[in-house]
């Protein structure tokens, strides 16, 4: 498989708090999805405004930043062909009033800044943000 295969996904606070780890992950895997790495972190204020910062400055920043940063999240690199684009449909709109039915966000998601998951939205930016959270030696 090549190396843009990839994509990377947070459970953002909202579904971690509301133990939606294994329902989300379960439906990742059973759409062909392999799990090449994965953790339970948290970003802090800096860390959030480094992974957004293609966001500063628009109305909602402040909003996303301390949500990010409000609890646990998970951060998993997923392997699939295609894999940012297929990511994206089986999450959904970032609105969840707008997701599909049976996407992810429809099913998880509280709202449109409480949206239950992050997905990559381009390969370039994949790469970037699967290096932001993992090293070499934890990436199977
Ligand atoms: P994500 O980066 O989290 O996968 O979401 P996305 O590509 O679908 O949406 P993006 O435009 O990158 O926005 C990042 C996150 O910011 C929040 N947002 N709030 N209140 C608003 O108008 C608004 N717009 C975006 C969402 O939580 C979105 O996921
Ligand atoms: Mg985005």
């Amino acid at each position: 498989m090549h190396k843009n295969d990839i994509t990377l996904t947070m459970i953002k606070p909202g579904a971690v708090k509301k133990n939606h780890i294994g329902p989300i992950l379960g439906i990742i895997n059973e759409n062909g999805f392999r799990i090449k790495a994965m953790k339970l972190t948290h970003l802090s204020v800096d860390l959030a405004r480094k992974f957004y910062a293609i966001h500063e400055g628009k109305p909602f920043f402040d909003d996303l930043i301390s949500f990010m940063s409000s609890g646990p999240i998970v951060a998993a690199i997923l392997e699939k062909e295609n894999a940012v684009t297929d990511f994206r449909a089986l999450i959904g709109a970032t609105d969840p009033d707008k997701a599909e039915e049976g996407t992810i966000r429809k099913l998880f998601a509280e709202s449109l800044s409480h949206n239950a998951v992050h997905g990559s939205d381009s390969n370039d930016n994949a790469q970037i943000e699967a290096s932001f959270f993992f090293n070499q030696t934890e990436i199977f």
